[in-house]
């Protein structure tokens, strides 16, 4: 079977975005692939977090894993940092990338404000640690959204660059993006993605929302000029709504804009607050249902099987540059 890697950093509570652009993907996926998931602390630590904060995310973000349909029989589930290889893989690599690759990063750009004066340099290598991630499992596809598609470009450039300087070592991986849900967009600014650091709670629908957080949520969502409830690239606010619509509540756009014909967006906003209350009620039992020592015996042990992996390709990556083992 195809191997599969994917991962989300910790770094917030996940998103309708993060659900729709990945995960879902994820679960039809590991039903005839080798899927492992991992939750990034690493990449996570590329920006200030909060210590307790993060501990408390990393579990959340494995919940969400597990009540998202991700099964620890089929997948495995892991931390990034309980697996040392990552961060020994991603030094090797970084000897063989240019500097002027990482500052094409738009991820970098957007993310290193201040004229990049407060920037970490694990900032500035998040792609290289993600490239590691990656080659690390011989990854033959990996689920994401449309964001993250430049950064599986240059693990495609430093896997072919491997292979060429050290010999045949690593797979050359290719994205796998879903056509609708790639890039779900900020509720308060369409024209950026949603974001679970944004600065507004008002950017983004959490996994975990209250109904009531989802009702003004949406109610709140910047919405186009016009009246017409009608999908359309140059209205960038709608667009989005009756995306998350459509992929939430399982109807096409087409259906959803016969059913709003004659009707307005405050009509549109409240049936769409149902679809996403709808779609989380069940989601949110299985995750309220989950015991965290149960899910943190389920990392462990997830741990030790990608271990096995990591550990073998990292000593034929000693062995090709030359490091005594
Ligand atoms: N808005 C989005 N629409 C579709 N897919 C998205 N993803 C993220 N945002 C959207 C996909 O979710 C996966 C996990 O993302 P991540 O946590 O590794 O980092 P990110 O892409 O930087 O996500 P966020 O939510 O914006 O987090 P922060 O704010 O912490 O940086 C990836 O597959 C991503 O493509």
């Amino acid at each position: 079977m195809e191997r599969i890697f994917s991962g989300v950093q910790p770094s917030g509570v996940l998103h309708i975005g993060n659900y729709l652009g990945a995960i879902k993907n994820w679960v039809n996926l590991q039903n005839d692939h080798q899927c492992i998931f991992c939750v990034v602390d690493l990449h996570a630590i590329t920006v200030s977090q909060d210590p307790k904060e993060l501990l408390k995310k990393t579990v959340e973000v494995a919940k969400i894993y597990l009540a998202a349909g991700i099964d620890p029989k089929k997948s495995t589930i892991f931390v990034q940092s309980h697996v040392k290889e990552h961060a020994e893989l991603a030094w090797i690599l970084n000897t063989i990338t240019k500097i002027p690759e990482l500052e094409r990063m738009t991820q970098f750009k957007d993310k290193a404000k201040d004229g990049k004066k407060e920037a970490s340099m694990g900032l500035f290598d998040y792609p290289v640690l993600m490239a590691a991630d990656i080659l690390l499992y011989k990854t033959v596809g990996v689920p994401v959204g449309e964001d993250q598609v430049q950064h599986i470009e240059l693990t495609r450039d430093l896997a072919q660059r491997f292979n060429n300087k050290f010999g045949e070592i690593f797979t050359v991986p290719k994205a796998l993006v879903r056509k609708e849900g790639a890039r779900i967009m900020g509720l308060d600014d369409p024209i950026k993605k949603m974001s679970k650091s944004a600065a507004s709670q008002y950017n983004y629908i959490s996994l975990t929302d209250s109904p009531d957080d989802v009702r003004e949520k949406i109610k709140k969502a910047v919405t186009d000029s016009g009246k017409e409830i009608v999908f359309s690239q140059d209205k960038p606010a709608l667009a989005n709504l009756l995306t998350i619509y459509s992929l939430l509540g399982g109807q096409t756009i087409k259906d959803i804009e016969a059913k709003y014909k004659d009707k307005g967006y405050a009509d549109f906003k409240k049936d769409l607050a149902e679809v996403v209350v709808e779609f989380l009620e069940p989601f949110q039992e299985k995750y309220n249902a989950l015991d965290d020592n149960e899910v943190l015996e389920i990392l462990r042990e997830g741990a030790k099987k990608a271990q096995v992996i990591a550990s073998q390709t990292m000593s034929e990556v000693k062995k090709a540059v030359g490091l005594i083992e």
